[in-house]
């Protein structure tokens, strides 16, 4: 049966088929109650002699299928794995680091399979990974958060006690500010791992941070920032304003349903949702309310944005509107002309995305992709537009626009207003060069800048 909730959410490029969508979830909703959705549903547009893809599967059928030796004895038990892994089929998905980017023996970052995911939900094993002094081995029961400062009260709570909280449950991307750094100055990297995989986007569940501060009794006349920090080796902190800690920051125990993984914190971590990641501190064992910022070095020395001036931009907190085309893209090559589905993600620390464009000449012309997931504050949107790819060069864009209208710039307007000096939030289109199918290298994709 439909979701109502889900539908509702679904947002549909243009106002005519916003309407035609609402109806149809109408008729929908009337039919259920007559117990005949599905006949009702399918039968108005559908022709047996259209073809959706007409290039996928045209083949004919000449032998029967196959029976491998999964056919012809018991496949594995029950008790194999206790806790579920991926099929050794997809093995090569995995989060993955450039040696020349962290060449230490500890990987500080590895990132995020982005051309391989689905949806709008970065499995746990797939989160991409920063850290400043390697992953912290915490148990829970020795790990304690601590309020204090500008409160009334200074309060330490164990993680059962935060348990004890109403909770929240949202689905929130996170996207470190250095994400597609290594794009600044022109093309490097062939894999949208490389471009954009400093992000992910999970469901996360905890405990307001308004709570915690109330319950400590803030000081409400006097607190201006809060400062977080972690208990690993990296002693993370950043100042962050008041008015987004009390907005929608939470203290997260859990991500996509299970504990936190120690790679992302276990057993606490700070979200702030739209925010920089660096912001979203891991191992969280200290808030202190204060009136004037920390000037930690990660928000000095890093963090902030060099202009081409020399002045550095200092507190850049929220995640511009990005957006990027995962299918097809570099790691793909095209199968031949015919009709594909082009998908992407977008996202936006401001809040919604309202709308996307997809250019498959290099942004001569675009065209209003359509949204397949639901659209959520601060979260992925994955969008798909239809197209009929002829065989000749072409170069894919998406450029998102979000609900408070700031559109993706192109990078050389980004570059033109903050130089090159700047590695963070280098969050202009990019473009993918498809290859003419009967040129030398028909049909493989490669990042190429505008
Ligand atoms: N305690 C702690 N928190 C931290 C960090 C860290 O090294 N230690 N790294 C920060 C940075 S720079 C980023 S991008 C995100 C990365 O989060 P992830 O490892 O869960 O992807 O965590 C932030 N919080
Ligand atoms: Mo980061």
């Amino acid at each position: 049966m439909t979701d109502k909730r889900v539908e509702e959410k679904v947002a549909l490029p243009t106002e005519e088929s916003r309407n035609q969508s609402r109806r149809a979830f109408l008729k929908g909703t009337a039919a259920v109650a007559g117990g005949v959705l599905f006949t009702k549903a399918a039968s108005a547009d559908y022709d047996p002699k259209k073809a959706v893809a007409p290039y996928a599967g045209k083949k004919e059928i000449t032998e029967p299928l196959k029976d491998g030796p999964w056919r012809k004895r018991l496949g594995f038990g029950v008790r194999k794995y206790p806790y579920g892994v991926p099929s050794p089929d997809v093995s090569y998905i995995q989060r993955r680091t450039l040696e020349w980017l962290t060449p230490d023996s500890m990987a500080s970052i590895t990132m995020t399979p982005l051309q391989h995911l689905h949806g709008i939900i970065t499995p746990n094993g797939l989160h991409f990974e920063r850290f400043h002094g390697g992953a912290a081995d915490i148990k829970a029961k020795d790990h304690r958060l601590v309020i204090h400062g500008l409160v009334e009260r200074p309060l330490i709570f164990t993680v059962d006690d935060l348990k004890r909280f109403p909770s929240i449950s949202r689905i929130h991307f996170i996207e470190c500010p250095a994400n597609g750094a290594m794009e600044w100055k022109g093309v490097q990297l062939n894999s949208v791992q490389w471009t954009h995989g400093m992000m992910s986007c999970v469901e996360y569940t905890g405990v307001r941070l308004s709570d915690l501060l109330k319950e400590a009794g803030i000081k409400l006349d006097k607190a201006r920032w809060i400062i977080p920090e972690g208990a690993d080796a990296s002693g993370m902190s950043r100042s962050i304003p008041l008015e987004i800690a009390m907005d929608d920051c939470f203290v997260a125990y859990a991500q996509n349903g299970e504990p936190l993984r120690r790679e992302q914190g276990y057993p606490i971590r700070l979200v702030v949702p739209g925010c920089e990641a660096n912001m979203w501190v891991k191992y969280l064992r200290r808030i202190k309310v204060s009136d004037v910022p920390l000037q930690h070095r990660e928000e000095t020395s890093k963090y902030t944005e060099l202009m081409p001036d020399g002045t550095a931009q200092r507190f850049s907190w929220y995640m511009e509107p990005n957006s990027v085309i995962t299918y097809p893209s570099p790691d793909f090559k095209m199968q031949g002309p015919g009709k594909y589905y082009v998908r992407g993600l977008a996202w936006s620390g401001r809040g919604k995305v309202a709308h996307v464009d997809v250019s498959f000449d290099g942004g001569k012309n675009w065209h209003e992709a359509h949204f397949t997931s639901p659209v959520l504050d601060k979260a992925w949107t994955r969008f798909e537009i239809e197209w009929d790819w002829d065989g000749s060069e072409a170069f894919l864009m998406s450029r998102v626009t979000d609900e408070t209208g700031y559109v993706q710039p192109p990078m050389p307007q980004m570059r033109a207003i903050e130089g090159t000096n700047n590695v963070y939030h280098r969050t202009a289109m990019v473009t993918w060069r498809v290859h003419a199918w009967n040129s030398k290298n028909g049909g493989l994709i490669e990042n190429v800048q505008y």
